[in-house]
Order: structure tokens, then C-alpha cells, then sequence
């Protein structure tokens, strides 16, 4: 099911070149997102668009670097170029290039589209940054990079040697130390985010499954920070629901004996969206859902698959 590199490098830059697309990031962009954006804006002289909004890092980092990005409409242009993100998912016509490191999920997810897709990849960062690396880059857009193959691959916990590698290079090329980077991260949490990682804390129910501790709990936001922040608690796989009006939203993590053991949450997500509807994916240790209906009910399904994936 997964899709991989499908167009080659010197078709994908042609094709960059000659249609001067926009940059579009996905929904709640992250700096994996932001630093690909903005290193192939520099490069190809692209505008980057913020529509779809920036997660709290990107917004930091872009506020706090007067980095300003329009938001242009995808409806607007002619040609899109999305990142970090395997489909569009908003209206558009024209043509679309896609940039991305997602295992794409279903086949009818599948656009018309410029293909450069690689699941294998730890970041879309390193994807970009390996296609610009003949090219001087600004010091914003080098320290955004480096953060979004920091944050995609959890420092490297989830990471293969590409991903380091990379890092390395891109590091060494601009003399770049690691706490320079985490700078990036080193922001205020946003008000409730702690009680509601407490809150969750309160409210979760575990099982014990083959030997792994698999964690089910509700919060009324920042899903994926608690999921998170139960995994660091020493659970195998979390699931955290939160329920707005009849929009339910899941995010699940998984630690890396869970996977080795089979758990894919993209994969169960992705599944969970095709049949009960929604959107979902992402990848095999981290991953969300979006769909409608009653988070305890859809919790509940997403623990009986889960299992069967062990
Ligand atoms: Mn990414």
C-alpha cells in the first residue's frame, strides 16, 4: 500500500522551475513543514502560503524570525506544491507537485499529482534539503530545517541513519550547534495544556495486551501533546480522544517495541477513515484521526483493531 519515490529529482526540479508553484503546507503546519517551505522558496523563489495554519512551533519560529507568509488560497493559483503531506485534501484545480514522507493510505487517495514520496524518510526536511544542497541557504531557513528533522524524528529516536546523516552535513556545512536548534522548541506551553495532560492522566484506562500496555483516555484538547506525555509515562501504544460538538479527534502513539512488534497507527488510522469516515494517517508511532460521532465508541474501535495488529 505504501507509495514511494514515484517521479525522479531532475523531473521533480523541472518541473518546479518551469511551473512556479505555490508552497502549500499541510493542515497545522510543523516545522518539518515550515523548513521545507521555506528552503525551496529561497531557492526557486516560491511564494509559501499559510493557509491551513501553523502548529505553536512554527508560529513561534516564524513570529519570533519575521518570517510572514501570506495566506494565499489554493483556489487561487495555478499550480500548488504541497508538502510534507501525501494529498491536498482542499479544492483546487491546476496542477499539484507533492513533497512528502507519509505512507499514503488508500489507493482513492491517490491524485493527479507530480509524485517525490518517500515513507522510508525520516523528515520532509532532509528530502528537501538533499534537493537544494548545491545552494547557499539563509541562516532562518538552515536552524528551521535542522528543527524539522529534530521534531519529525523525535531527536533521532525514530530516525535512520539518513536522517542523521543529513543532519550532520547540514550542520557542519553551516556550523550549527545542536542547542541552537532546541532553542526552536523552547517555548511557553499554551494555557491548559498542563491540566489537561494531568486531566488525562486522571481519567485513562489501561489493559494489559501480549505484554504491552495499551492506554485509552479523553481530554477536551491538545490530544497529541497528552499522547505524548502518557507515552513518556512508560505505555506501549496510547490512544487519546477529544470530542468537539460531533467532530472526534484521535492521536495515538506508539513506542518502538510496539512497532517492531506490528503496530502501525498510520495504518489503523488510515483504515478507521476509509471505513467509518474521516481522515486519518500518519505514521507507525505517531498518528491521528479525524472523523464524527462519540469518542468513547470510536476509542473503543481503535483499541480492537489495534490489537489485531499486534
Ligand atoms: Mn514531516
Amino acid at each position: 500500500m505504501e507509495s514511494t519515490t514515484s517521479t525522479s529529482r531532475d523531473e521533480l526540479l523541472q518541473a518546479i522551475k518551469s511551473w512556479k508553484p505555490v508552497i502549500f503546507m499541510h493542515e497545522n503546519a510543523d516545522l518539518d513543514a515550515l523548513g521545507s517551505a521555506l528552503a525551496l522558496s529561497e531557492v526557486f523563489d516560491l511564494k509559501v502560503s499559510s493557509f491551513g495554519g501553523l502548529d505553536r512551533f512554527a508560529k513561534a519560529f516564524s513570529e519570533s524570525h519575521s518570517i510572514d507568509i501570506e495566506e494565499i488560497k489554493p483556489s487561487e493559483v495555478d499550480a500548488i506544491l504541497l508538502l510534507d503531506a501525501p494529498t491536498t485534501r482542499f479544492q483546487h484545480q491546476g496542477r499539484v507537485i507533492i513533497i512528502d514522507h507519509h505512507s499514503l493510505i488508500s489507493q482513492d487517495q491517490e491524485e493527479e499529482a507530480l509524485r517525490y514520496c518517500d515513507p522510508t524518510r525520516g523528515s520532509c526536511s532532509e528530502m528537501v534539503y538533499e534537493l537544494v544542497d548545491d545552494k547557499e541557504l539563509g541562516h532562518d531557513t538552515v536552524i528551521a530545517l535542522l528543527a524539522g528533522i529534530l521534531s519529525d524524528t523525535g531527536s533521532f529516536k525514530y530516525s535512520d541513519l539518513r536522517s542523521i546523516e543529513t543532519y550532520m552535513a547540514i550542520s557542519r556545512m553551516y556550523s550549527i550547534l545542536p542547542k541552537e536548534v532546541y532553542e526552536t522548541f523552547n517555548i511557553p506551553k499554551p494555557k491548559g495544556m498542563r491540566s489537561a495532560v494531568l486531566k488525562a492522566a486522571q481519567r485513562l484506562q489501561f489493559e494489559k495486551y501480549k505484554g504491552f500496555y495499551l492506554v485509552r483516555t479523553q481530554v477536551s484538547a491538545f490530544e497529541s501533546s497528552v499522547a505524548m506525555s502518557i507515552l513518556g509515562m512508560g505505555t506501549d501504544v496510547v490512544i487519546v480522544a477529544s470530542q468537539r460538538e460531533d467532530e472526534v479527534r484521535l492521536s495515538g502513539r506508539a513506542n518502538r517495541k510496539a512497532v517492531e512488534a506490528g503496530v502501525h497507527l498510520g495504518n489503523l488510522f488510515g483504515e478507521m477513515g476509509t471505513e467509518i469516515g474521516g481522515d486519518g494517517g500518519g505514521h507507525d508511532g505517531a498518528a491521528g484521526l479525524v472523523t464524527k460521532g462519540d469518542a468513547e465508541a470510536i476509542l473503543n474501535i481503535s483499541i480492537t483493531k489495534l490489537k489485531k495488529q499486534f
